[in-house]
């Protein structure tokens, strides 16, 4: 499992909805959002317009299950953004070392 942080921005006039991510190195990703260290899943993440949307850690960001291949520190790994208006984008997301520590 690995969790994916980057940023989007909305340079549109409206607000943006993320409803979907792939990528075809993870069989699944689903959007997660932290509230009171308290992790929960959401179906859509909102980039308001003229703002941007931050995944990070402790905050919004995207759980990577299923894995294809092992991450390396300095890989790439494409992910595909889907709004819920327009074409999806390609992201470009560098791998970092990161520290998860599953809850319970
Ligand atoms: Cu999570």
């Amino acid at each position: 499992m690995a969790a994916g942080y980057f940023t989007v921005t909305n340079t549109g006039g409206t607000d943006a909805k993320l409803t979907s991510v792939t990528s075809s190195f993870a069989g699944e990703i689903t959007m997660h959002t932290t509230k009171n260290d308290q992790m929960s899943g959401v179906t859509a993440f909102t980039v308001p317009a003229g703002g941007k949307l931050t995944l990070s850690l402790g905050g919004n960001h995207l759980m990577l299950m299923d894995l294809k291949r092992k991450p390396r520190v300095g890989d790439k790994v494409s992910l595909e953004l889907h709004f819920a208006k327009g074409s999806p984008i390609d992201v470009r997301v560098p791998v970092k070392p990161a520290t998860y520590r599953p809850e319970g």
